[in-house]
């Protein structure tokens, strides 16, 4: 009680005297005044995996007229969707190794709820289709020619999204047809969203079209809560880009959102995470995992396997893209 005396009083309103050690060490009453002073004094911000400046700038769009992160993250990872140069996400991407383009994306809002697609072949906004299965169904996850059967019922327009240049890539690759995931090789891939709103509310949002030529059923780390994406609004949020394997295996995003709960900074969440991996896996030179993550009060950070790995970055002071820390030099 005194102690929220001094903070209305004193007015202490700054969001870096108020980080995630202090709301853990107070008691659950305490807790939710704090939380909201902090809210009160938060500005909006986006960040999202990889090089990606029409995503962010689309989702700063929303958040800047007072839209909420849900919408924000929505109509971010969409614009990459949509975009045929993006192989990695949506329309354009990567096919399977039978050269089917599949899709996985999932959706998490400040509430905790979430929505997935899995495996979805034929539409090109699968984060939109997740979000109804989030917010129109009483299931989390829909998979194949279920999900595409419900985003059919929901008005989404059937396309074929193997586009005549990774059909090109995908026939040269079957003279060999050797399954061998290229490290970075963009600067634009899976993307993975996350915003806090102008009430302090996080959401966020990922979206992919897989490892290419994968086996035909193979689902990654993307769709899966907890492991490509996690949101916990007292908390922050993280998510992932690179080997879906091996962020599955250590239930990566979650694992970020908990460290972040222990009191870490985004930056060391993430970087833990990712030494989780590499003890794990004696081959992680092979392969490239990275994890951006927020904390309820805007803090940013994230980390890698390999440089090369870089996140944006959108609020009020600016639109940066950070090259990410990265275990490897
Ligand atoms: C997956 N994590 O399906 C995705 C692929 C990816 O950059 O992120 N590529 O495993």
């Amino acid at each position: 009680m005194q102690r929220r005396n001094f903070l209305k009083k004193s007015g202490l309103t700054t969001v870096g005297l108020l980080s995630a050690p202090v709301l853990t060490s107070c008691k659950t009453e305490d807790r939710k005044e704090v939380s909201t002073i902090v809210q009160a004094s938060l500005k909006p911000i986006v960040i999202a995996t990889w090089n990606v400046p029409n995503s962010t700038a689309k989702a700063w769009q929303v958040l800047e007229k007072g839209g909420n992160a849900l919408d924000a993250v929505e109509a971010g990872v969409k614009m990459e969707e949509a975009d045929v140069n993006n192989q990695s996400v949506g329309k354009g991407g990567r096919p399977d190794r039978d050269g089917n383009v599949t899709l996985d994306a999932c959706i998490m809002d400040s509430k905790g709820n979430c929505g997935a697609v899995v495996y979805m072949q034929n539409i090109t906004h699968a984060v939109s289709v997740a979000r109804k299965v989030m917010e129109d169904t009483p299931h989390v996850m829909l998979a194949g020619k279920g999900a595409e059967q419900f985003a059919y019922e929901k008005g989404f327009p059937k396309e074929n999204l193997l586009t005549e240049k990774s059909k090109t890539e995908w026939l040269e690759w079957k003279k060999e047809a050797k399954y061998a995931p290229v490290i970075n090789i963009e600067n634009h891939d899976t993307i993975g969203m996350l915003a806090i709103d102008e009430n302090g509310d996080i959401s966020g949002a990922c979206t992919t079209s897989g490892m290419a030529y994968k086996m035909a059923g193979r689902v990654g780390d993307s769709p899966v809560i907890g492991s490509g994406l996690f949101v916990d609004n007292e908390i922050g949020g993280a998510t992932a880009t690179g080997q879906g394997e091996e962020i599955v295996k250590t239930v990566g995003s979650f694992l970020v959102v908990e460290l972040i709960r222990q009191g870490r900074s985004p930056q060391e969440a993430c970087k833990e995470a990712v030494n989780r991996i590499i003890k794990n896996d004696p081959n992680y030179k092979d392969i490239q995992v990275g994890y951006i993550a927020i904390n309820k009060n805007g803090e940013t950070g994230g980390y890698c396997i390999h440089p090369g790995f870089s996140y944006r970055v959108y609020s009020e002071k600016g639109h940066d893209n950070i090259e990410s820390n990265s275990y490897l030099s």
